[in-house]
């Protein structure tokens, strides 16, 4: 058990950053004996926002809560820092193709990568702004210092996603789903893997009888609940969003039941023919500590096969896309 904990986000002024930071001070995530520090960082026009976010932090009156620090220099946000959350990314503008955001974001992520090296020996960094695989691709390839294993993107929330969707099918509770894989990029072509999915412990097709919806609705639905909520709500995801980061971190920091995995984009060491390299989402179990495996020996039937080839595809098209930022 750490009793501190250095954390950074970026983009704390947005709407991911308001939901998050509370629960990051609350003691939650890293427990109630772990003070922490919060090094925010923003772009120098929204460092005025993000002021108030800090007051009102301050307003909070957190116990745990030992420090915070704001910039818009990443080198001083990322000094020491235990977990990088990225946040803070260009939101996608009217007429943007996914092409172009890439783009956009990519030189966020090389200047974030180098400025990494200063982090803490044990640093992780979950990269959550879109297109977030890609994003900590950049990331991971601009950083001289961590392991390439400590890079991760958010596919959590997919997996949250799929895991309501299949208890609210089945008439089950939340906790009675498990085993629920999403594989591949944080996108429409992701994956989210019923065949593998238990519930109460019992596959997934074995309890839901209606086999068209695990193969037809139950994905499109997840694949496409981003901008259902966008279309609802007129913003984007961020309640949900933060919640799903702040699993990630927990998983990580936790120790995986044996009979479970979550799921997370990691590189790829050439698992289940996953080109290596890209940052993929798997189904994975942490040992704690920052140590993890991708669950090995899955059975995967030609249909997923070929929902796998796809969002492998786009990865690769994505990292093309990029090259010249990847050292
Ligand atoms: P907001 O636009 O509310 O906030 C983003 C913040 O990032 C802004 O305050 C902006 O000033 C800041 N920012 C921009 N460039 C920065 C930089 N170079 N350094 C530091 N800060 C920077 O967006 P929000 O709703 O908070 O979403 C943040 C990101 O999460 C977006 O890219 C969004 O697409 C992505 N999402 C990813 C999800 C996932 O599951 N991986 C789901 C939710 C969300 O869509």
């Amino acid at each position: 058990m750490r009793n501190f904990v250095s954390v950074a986000v970026t983009g704390a002024a947005g709407n991911i950053g308001y939901a998050m930071l509370p629960r990051l001070a609350s003691g939650e995530v890293f427990g109630p004996n772990t003070e922490i520090e919060l090094r925010l960082l923003e772009i120098t026009p929204a460092l005025p926002s993000l002021e108030g976010v800090v007051m009102e932090m301050m307003d909070c009156a957190f116990p745990l809560l030992r420090n915070m620090v704001v910039t818009d220099d990443a080198s001083v946000a990322f000094d020491g820092v235990n977990w990088a959350l990225l946040v803070g990314a260009r939101p996608r503008g009217a007429g943007m193709q996914r092409g172009d955001l890439i783009l956009a974001n990519g030189p966020i992520f090389t200047g974030q990568g180098q400025a990494l090296d200063g982090a803490a020996d044990d640093c992780q960094v979950l990269v959550v702004g879109n297109p977030a695989n890609t994003n900590a691709l950049i990331a991971m390839h601009n950083n001289s210092k961590l392991p390439k294993s400590r890079f991760h993107a958010l596919t959590r929330l997919d997996q949250n996603r799929a895991q309501a969707q299949l208890a609210m099918k089945a008439g089950v509770p939340i906790k009675a789903v498990t085993n629920v894989a999403i594989w591949g990029n944080h996108s429409a072509t992701q994956y989210p893997d019923a065949e593998n999915a238990r519930i109460n412990g019992q596959r997934a097709f074995e309890v839901i009888a209606d086999h068209d919806w695990l193969r037809g609705d139950f994905i499109s639905v997840v694949q496409k609940r981003g901008a259902a909520i966008i279309q609802a709500r007129g913003k984007s995801s961020a309640m949900s969003a933060a919640n799903a980061a702040l699993d990630h971190v927990m998983s990580f920091e936790g120790v995986t039941a044996a009979n479970d995995w979550f799921s997370a984009a990691v590189r790829s060491d050439g698992s289940y023919g996953v080109a290596e390299g890209l940052i993929f989402s798997f189904p994975i179990r942490s040992h704690g500590g920052g140590r993890y495996e991708i669950v090995q020996g899955l059975p995967i039937s030609d249909f997923a096969q070929a929902k796998i080839d796809a969002t492998e595809a786009e990865l690769i098209n994505e990292r093309d896309t990029v090259a010249d930022l990847l050292g």
